[in-house]
């Protein structure tokens, strides 16, 4: 499938649309999820357009990857996670539902169940408190 330019990532990217941001560089973007499955989940993108990880050339990889790794630090110390999730879905049978590359960083405590996948809005004030504590948070 190609890549479709009008995906909801690529028009956060593009400024199109608002996210919750938790920092960017030159190759990446990190903003909060708007269903999240756990207070503090962040998504991490690489600006290069590529559906999923096998179309993602391989520095933009390394650099989104990289963006990660900060991320999941400063979510662990923003929401004092003893356990950090990272995911990441490739097409739709994998459950992939928004076709702009990203890694799921979800913070996970014991006995705290995950909330469902792409489901339930959280509210917008929240989640900009949450984004708030990661960026305080990062390194
Ligand atoms: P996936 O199913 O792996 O493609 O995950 C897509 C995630 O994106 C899912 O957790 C919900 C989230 N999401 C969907 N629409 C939006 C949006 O408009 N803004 C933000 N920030 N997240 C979104």
């Amino acid at each position: 499938m190609a890549y479709d330019s009008n995906n909801i990532f690529a028009r956060i990217l593009r400024g199109e649309i608002p996210s919750h941001k938790v920092c960017e560089d030159q190759h990446t973007l990190a903003f909060m999820d708007v269903m999240p499955q756990a207070d503090g989940h962040t998504l991490v993108i690489p600006k290069a357009p590529a559906e999923n990880i096998l179309d993602l050339p391989p520095d933009a990889l390394a650099a989104t990857i990289v963006t990660t790794q900060r991320v999941a630090r400063a979510v662990k110390q923003a929401f004092d996670a003893p356990g950090i999730l990272i995911a990441q879905l490739n097409g739709s049978a994998a459950g992939q539902s928004v076709f702009h590359i990203h890694f799921h960083v979800v913070p996970r405590h014991e006995g705290l169940d995950l909330r469902f996948h792409a489901r339930d809005m959280a509210d917008h004030k929240l989640l900009a408190e949450h984004a708030a504590r990661v960026r305080a948070a990062l390194d």
